[in-house]
């Protein structure tokens, strides 16, 4: 039997980076945002084969690019990506999620609230018994002049805190360098991890996902209900209430809180 595919699904910000490592890993015509343009560039989640040296040569990877996740407040968006990831998934037949790569652009001054927020909906989507399996990735290091070099590396080291305290036991940050070189340890790995290991433990969400489809048929629906997905309603929630409200009173549907 030939050995099983890695696996990747990326997540990340609108622009972060994904399908730019997509490209530099399968040298394949992938689209990225055009230079200048804001709008969200990937539109549906979309797969992409290659290889990669490993003990067995005949072991493929998987990369699965995703559209972005909103740089607002507003977790609706956030929800329908959710939606197309889990539908991707689905179409995966006996093959699992190998490993997550979260990718984050280093350029902007601080962790802003939307990052931190992203940043437990992938614990969400993950669960404890994933983290190793979820590689950080900062990127445009080649975009940082020297005299900024310095703040993107603190920058560098306060994220690498943030991962260690919210996923501990993952691998420590990679960095993209946009160098055609730079994707190749992290790809790397995962290979290792998947080579070393006897099975790769579900993601949370998928185990979720199987679990509540026993009972609906809708898969927006499972998803909703999700750890993640209820995430992503209760933020919902309280931006439509505003902050200090009880929710609890001001809702029936307390399923969500
Ligand atoms: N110089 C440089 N440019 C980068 C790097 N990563 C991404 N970019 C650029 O940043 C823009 C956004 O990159 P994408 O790869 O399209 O980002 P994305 O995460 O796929 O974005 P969405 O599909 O909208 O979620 C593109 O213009 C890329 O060329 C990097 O490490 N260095
Ligand atoms: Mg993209």
């Amino acid at each position: 039997m030939p050995p099983s595919d890695i696996v990747l699904l990326l997540l990340g910000l609108h622009g972060s980076g994904k399908s730019t490592f997509v490209k530099a890993a399968t040298k394949e015509n992938v689209q990225v945002q055009k230079k200048g343009d804001v709008n969200p560039s990937t539109k549906s989640c979309k797969s992409y084969g290659t290889t990669i040296g490993g003990r067995d040569p005949s072991r493929k990877l998987k990369i699965i690019d995703t559209p972005g996740l909103a740089d607002t407040e507003t977790a609706g968006e956030n929800l329908k990506v959710l939606q197309q990831i889990a539908n991707e998934l689905r179409q995966l037949s006996s093959d699992r999620v190998s490993g997550v790569i979260y990718f984050h652009n280093i350029e902007p001054r601080r962790l802003s609230g939307v990052d931190l927020r992203n940043f437990k909906l992938l614990v969400a989507i993950c669960g404890p018994q994933f983290f190793r399996n979820v590689a950080f990735v900062t990127t445009r290091w080649d975009c940082i002049g020297n005299d900024h070099l310095s703040g993107a590396e603190k920058r560098n080291l306060d994220i690498e805190k943030e991962r260690a305290s919210l996923l501990p036991g993952g691998p420590r940050i990679f960095k993209f360098l946009n160098d055609g070189r730079s994707h190749e340890p992290i790809l790397q790995y995962f290979v290792r991890l998947v080579e070393d290991r006897n099975s790769t433990p579900p993601l949370q969400f998928t185990r979720e996902l199987e679990q509540y489809l026993q009972h609906s048929r809708s898969l927006d629906k499972a998803v909703e209900r999700t750890t993640a997905g209820q995430q992503l309603k209760k933020a919902e929630i309280r931006k439509r209430v505003g902050p200090g409200k009880n929710l609890a009173v001001l809702f029936k549907d307390r399923a969500v809180l």
